[in-house]
């Protein structure tokens, strides 16, 4: 199986740093983006980071990733609570899937609470702020190993 590990990030990520510190933090998605990477040399595994504000533009990375990625780490942002598209792409792609999200969604509004990304994740990580990609990665660390 392939080394290569998928971190992706949806709508608004790209305003990590910039906007609401005080639910996202102070640090931007290259920050983020930087700390996978090094999270991935140190694991000895190849991280690759995308972001994007396009929904069809995530979905043909997510069948793209089928039988090449050994894993996914996925922020999909509010698609998280409206995307049955992603939820499907997600599936169809079979490669084991963590969900991420910096906040605490469960103490968030109520329409944060509901998941479509959580029925096929291995496992979902919230409100650890952006530590949270790191915790996915070293979970990763230990599936591949
Ligand atoms: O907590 C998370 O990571 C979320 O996935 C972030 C999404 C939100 O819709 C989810 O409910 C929870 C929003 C991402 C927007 O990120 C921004 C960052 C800085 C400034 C503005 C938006």
């Amino acid at each position: 199986m392939s080394s290569i590990i998928l971190v992706l990030n949806g709508p608004n990520l790209n305003m990590l740093g910039l906007r609401e510190p005080t639910v996202y933090g102070h640090e931007t998605l290259a920050d983020v983006e930087q700390m996978c990477q090094r999270s991935g040399q140190a694991h000895g595994f190849t991280v690759e980071c995308q972001q994007t504000n396009h929904e069809g533009q995530m979905i043909d990375w997510i069948h793209q990733a089928r039988g090449r990625v050994a894993g996914i780490v996925i922020n999909p942002g509010a698609w998280t609570h409206t995307s049955v598209a992603l939820h499907d792409a997600l599936a169809a792609s079979e490669v084991p899937t963590l969900e991420v999200h910096i906040s605490n969604v469960h103490k968030r509004e109520a329409f944060r609470h509901h998941s479509y990304i959580s029925l096929i994740a291995v496992g979902v990580i919230a409100g650890f702020g952006t530590h949270g990609y790191k915790l996915a990665l070293d979970h990763f660390a230990k599936l591949l190993k």
